[in-house]
């Protein structure tokens, strides 16, 4: 087991390594983990592994609990790293999560996050731990803190109903959402038809209206 993180201690570290050449731009990795298949995960350039990205709306993330667990996209474009990848990696070593975050006026901030981990299946992959929240986005994560993940097909937030059947794709649902980074994505930055879209509302004043038409959630072991 040792062995194991040990090595894989390493390949996050080649993440860094990798910060240091200017051209590597976005650079796909190999990652070994015990309890799940070896993977692959982008760098952004900055020493970051990309766990979600948003850019185009090309792929759906209304998906059920196995893909969430699992992964589903294209890593040079949109996808979900997958809960089970990121159960692993973040008990395995302290992490941050640095969340970036893009409207259709071409405006950008971020949230960043000293203390990030998921918790296991069995408990149906909890957002155990934030941590202290820096950036001008501002916090809208904490307040799903120890929530369950919750999919179309499985249920496990603290409404009456199911919320990612009204707000699509699988999140940390309380009852139901401040942040919702895996929601629909409209082109034109705006919901329609009363469907909320992709969302953090700290940055928005709350204004449900908007949606966000970039995102970047991205993970890296503490110094
Ligand atoms: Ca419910």
């Amino acid at each position: 087991m040792s062995q194991y993180l040990t090595k894989t201690n390493e390949k996050l570290s080649k993440c860094d390594e990798i910060s240091s050449c200017t051209t590597a731009g976005i650079s796909i990795y190999h990652i070994r983990l015990p309890g799940v298949s070896e993977f692959q995960a982008p760098c952004n350039g900055a020493g970051w592994t990309v766990i979600q990205r948003r850019m185009d709306g090309s792929v759906n993330f209304n998906r059920g609990w196995n893909e969430y667990r699992d992964g589903f996209g294209y890593l040079t474009g949109e996808f979900f790293i997958g809960l089970e990848k990121l159960h692993q990696i973040t008990k395995s070593r302290k992490h941050e999560l640095y969340i970036s975050l893009g409207k259709v006026d071409g405006s950008t901030d971020f949230a960043k996050f000293d203390d990030f981990r998921i918790g296991s299946e069995k408990d149906s992959y909890p957002l155990e731990s934030v941590g202290n929240c820096t950036g001008h986005a501002g916090d809208s994560l904490k307040v799903h803190l120890k929530m369950k993940f919750t999919t179309y097909d499985r249920d496990n937030d603290l409404h009456q109903g199911n919320c990612a059947q009204t707000d699509g794709g699988g999140w940390w649902y309380s009852s139901c959402a401040h942040s919702h980074l895996n929601g629909r994505f409209y082109n034109d930055g705006k919901m329609k038809n009363n469907l909320y879209g992709i969302f953090w509302g700290t940055w928005q004043n709350n204004d449900w209206s908007v949606s966000l038409t970039f995102v970047e959630m991205m993970i890296k072991p503490s110094q």
